[in-house]
């Protein structure tokens, strides 16, 4: 067995809807067969994946009877039951439905915000039943084509009141549930309100429940607004919200790839997997991508295979990175430090700004500092190419 084999402990998660895509473009249609949900969980048995997450109506169709419902959810425990995979995050499908065609916490009609909250406390429901704790929001839909139709204020205090309507669900059922909000700049709408980690973090703090509610970062949304991804995840760890994540991969500048982890840029991506693993991340490593749509089934399956496959290649390589002697003592020299201002590390005080405002500074040499950061980072692009 080789170091590169996913095991539970790496939690690496898929949606029903990542490896259960079938191909279907703006353009063309499908071109795979569906899989059923118990089908693609033995599928994510076979590759050695840890959990699946699901939207209610990957699981449930929208339209089924209750009876039908239970049925499908103790075929589906059945099958968690026979594989060991489990369920760590659920979510809601708020965007496929034509009802949802103007958002839904944030449409301008109060009968589909009303339908949009119902269909979630079901959803919440199933995940629970499921064991799901982390609950994704991702609003696809909550957004517009043309400013004249809403007021952004609206909608933000709308997009609020749903949130803190279903933090007080969840409390009042007795889940233990975290909410992890995902952001996206744009598509399926033109704009899509709260489109950046940052935004979504600020919105937060204006909720009932800012302790419940986090982020549920993806690589493919921050890239789509050609921000750094890493840096985004280390404002949300900073904040205590990083609940979940959603790692793809993803050109700049294009729609919404969501490619195999690692399959665009690996730079980014091995410093995406250093950071999670040197700051200790105990979350879910969710795939929100899916296979080419020229893949079969068997290509899915590699696909699946890649993106844990890559992650535990990066993670190998950020060890390295940590242990090695050239890019450590580069490291070293660069952040060396003679304590001259240690003073400052106990923050403002009267004393410390006098010091600070008697102190002369050879400004000419701040300048001077040699900072080798081409050797540093061609050391690190031949240690991910394999020849450091
Ligand atoms: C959809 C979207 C993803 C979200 C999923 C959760 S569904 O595929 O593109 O980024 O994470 O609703
Ligand atoms: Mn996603
Ligand atoms: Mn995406």
């Amino acid at each position: 067995m080789s170091s590169y084999d996913p095991q539970p402990e790496h939690k690496f998660t898929f949606g029903l809807w990542t490896v259960g895509n079938i191909g279907r473009d703006p353009f063309g249609e499908p071109t795979r067969a569906p899989l059923s949900p118990v089908q693609i969980l033995h599928l994510l048995a076979e590759v050695g994946a840890y959990g699946v997450n699901f939207h209610d109506n990957d699981l449930v169709p929208i339209d089924a009877t209750p009876a039908e419902r239970d049925r499908i959810v103790k075929e589906f425990r059945q099958a968690l039951d026979d594989t060991g995979i489990v369920v760590p995050m659920a979510t809601t499908n708020l965007f496929t439905d034509p009802a949802f065609k103007d958002g839904a916490f944030t449409s301008n009609d109060s009968h589909v915000r009303a339908y949009a909250l119902q269909k979630t406390m079901h959803s919440l429901d199933l995940g629970a039943e499921l064991g799901a704790q982390v609950y994704v929001f991702w609003g696809g839909r909550e957004g517009t084509e043309t400013d004249a139709s809403k007021d952004p204020l609206a909608a933000m205090q709308r997009f609020r009141d749903a949130i803190n309507f279903l933090c007080e669900y969840s409390i009042d059922q007795g889940y233990d549930y975290r909410f992890a909000l995902e952001p996206k700049p744009n598509e399926p709408r033109s704009d899509i309100y709260l489109p950046t980690v940052g935004s979504m973090l600020g919105f937060i703090a204006t909720l009932d429940h800012p302790d419940m509610v986090g982020l549920n970062p993806e690589v493919a949304h921050e890239h789509m607004g050609g921000l750094n991804f890493m840096h985004a995840i280390a404002q949300a760890w900073d904040a205590g919200k990083l609940f979940h994540i959603d790692l793809n991969d993803q050109k700049f500048g294009r729609y919404d790839q969501d490619f195999r982890f690692g399959a665009e840029m690996i730079k980014q991506a091995f410093f995406v997997v250093k950071f999670l693993e040197d700051v200790g991340y105990t979350g879910s490593r969710h795939f929100d991508a899916h296979a080419y749509r020229s893949a079969n089934v068997e290509d899915v399956k590699a696909f699946a295979r890649g993106c844990m496959r890559t992650y535990l290649i990066l993670k190998e390589k950020a060890r390295r990175f940590n242990q090695d002697p050239e890019i450590q003592s580069l490291l070293a020299n660069i952040n060396a430090d003679d304590g001259a201002f240690d003073f400052l590390s106990s923050g403002y005080s009267r004393a410390n700004a006098d010091r600070l405002a008697a102190t002369t500074f050879e400004r000419p040499a701040l300048g001077q500092r040699d900072l080798p950061y081409e050797q540093l980072d061609q050391l690190t692009v031949e240690l991910l190419l394999g020849v450091h």
